[in-house]
Parts: structure tokens; sequence; C-alpha cells
């Protein structure tokens, strides 16, 4: 039997990669007044971006920042479900939603999610059989340890070669569960357990993930490489962050993750029209 990518999902007729605008969904974003408006305030955002032409909306409920609290399962369905529906029956823009937890997947996938993205790439208990069955594509994230401790001192061999063989490993493990190969999307994990020097040789060698035949994610937005490139932590890192999307592109790259989605649809569209002309 062989299921197909859902269209959403395949390449667009210019080349231009897919936008996908994240939405993050933690108390400390769209932070004053009660769970209403903050759940209002998520939509009209979603809404925004869509406007500005994004692909996809990716609902976050869980900080994986450093350092990061842990959220129960029911506490991240609260913040995220909602949003879902919400973004659902405004417009019909495919919504992914950023989790681990089974429990939040299965939510989503009900509330009218049409992916998973999995910063732990379905490694979680029970993360794997939940994300089979609810038939979704799935974004399998690299990540070297935990949120709180991966930037102590992230360590390779070979970045290259063990981001890579990570991610084709846990597809072989996804294809064995049950989930279509079609539905299968990979991403390095910029910043995850990564310095520096890591994360440029991934984006350098993007080439050698996207050749494996899987649609490979570039979440490099707002990163803290950024500040690392510029010798300059504190500098506002739009600039940086659609420079990069675009470079990763040239790289391959098949979605790009985003804050700004106009700016960084603007500059994909410029470069999609050089290329056509
Ligand atoms: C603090 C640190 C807050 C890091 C948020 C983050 C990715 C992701 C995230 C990514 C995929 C951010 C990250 N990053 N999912 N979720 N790829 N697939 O910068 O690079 O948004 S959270």
């Amino acid at each position: 039997m062989s299921t197909s990518a859902p269209l959403w999902l395949n390449a667009t007729d210019s080349g231009m990669p897919l936008v996908m605008g994240i939405l993050n969904v933690t108390p400390d974003s769209f932070s004053d007044g009660g769970q209403f408006e903050r759940k209002d305030k998520a939509l009209e955002r979603a809404l925004q971006m869509v406007e500005e032409g994004a692909n996809i909306i990716d609902v976050g409920g869980e900080s994986t920042r450093p350092g990061a609290q842990q959220v129960s399962a029911a506490e991240e369905i609260d913040r995220v479900v909602g949003v879902v529906e919400l973004i659902r029956a405004r417009s019909a823009i495919p919504v992914s939603v950023d989790t681990s937890k089974p429990e939040v997947m299965t939510a989503a996938a009900r509330a009218g999610a049409s992916m998973i993205n999995d910063v732990r790439a379905l490694r979680s208990p029970g993360a794997l059989a939940a994300a089979a069955a609810t038939d979704l594509p799935v974004c399998l994230m690299h990540m070297q340890g935990e949120p709180r401790t991966m930037q102590a001192n992230p360590e390779y061999d070979d970045v290259i070669a063990e981001v890579r063989d990570f991610l084709l490993e846990r597809a072989d493990v996804c294809i064995a569960n049950g989930i279509p190969r079609q539905h299968i999307v990979l991403d390095p994990g910029f910043g995850f357990g990564k310095s520096l020097q890591h994360n440029v040789a991934l984006l350098q060698q993007l080439g050698s993930l996207v050749d494996r035949g899987y649609p490979v994610i570039a979440g490099l937005s707002r990163k803290s490489m950024i500040g690392a490139l510029l010798k300059d932590l504190e500098r506002d890192r739009l600039l940086g962050s659609v420079t990069l999307a675009l470079y990763a592109w040239r790289q391959g790259a098949h979605i790009v993750r985003v804050h700004d989605v106009g700016q960084t649809v603007e500059a994909l569209q410029v470069e999609a029209a050089l290329k056509s002309a």
C-alpha cells in the first residue's frame, strides 16, 4: 500500500520553500490578560501570518528554551487545542503542533491539526504509537540531550553523520511502526545541543540530509547562532533570520520555520523571481 504526501506538503510551483510561521502559546507569550484573551490574540497572530503568506502555522505550548519548566499534558492540551480549533474555524491553513507528548498529539489531531512536530523525534514513551494513530505527517527533529542542559557542552565526532544517521534511523523506526514514508519530514534541529560550529556545519552541508528524499525543515529564526555569527548577542535578529532562511533554501530546505513571516516571504519571493527570470 502506498500513501501519498498530503498536497500541502508538496513543493510549490515556484520552487519556493513552504513558510512555517511560529505561534508560541506559552503563558509568557501574549502575556497580559486571561486565557481567553490569550487565545484570541494567538488566533489574531495566526491569521496575520496567513495574510503575510505563511503556508503552515506551528503551534507550540511547551517551551523548549534551555532551562524551561516542564508542563503537564493537561496544561499543554489546554494551551494548544483551543488555538488549533480557533484557527481551524477561520482558515484552511495546515496547523502543525510542536509537542513531544502523546496525549497532546491525540488531542491536537482531533482538533484538526495537520502535522506533528516533535523536537524529540517521537522518542518519548507512547509518542510513536500516538503519532502513528493520528495518521498525520510528522516532523522528526534532532536534539542532543535535553533542553535544560543541551547547550552546556555539545560534542560530536562528526556532527553531519551523527545528525543524519539519527534522523534516518528515527525515520526507519517510524516506518516500521506504520507511519508512511511520505508522511516523514526531517529537521537537523539548529541550536538543540549544538555549538556555533556545529550549526554552521549542518547548514553548509544540509544537502547531505536533503538528498535522502525526505522534505527537510530548517528552523533558524532568531536563534542565538545569529548573535554568535554577528558577535553581538543583543542585536536584533530579524535580518539575520531572513538571511538564514534564504541560505537554507539555497541549501535545499523544503520548509523554513520562522517568526517573521512577511519579511521572509518577501525575501524568498525576490529570489524566486530572479531564479525564474
Ligand atoms: C527558546 C529556544 C524558545 C528555542 C524556542 C526555541 C524548532 C522547533 C523549536 C526547530 C522544529 C525556537 C525554539 N525550534 N521545531 N521548535 N525545528 N521542527 O526557536 O528548529 O522556536 S523551539
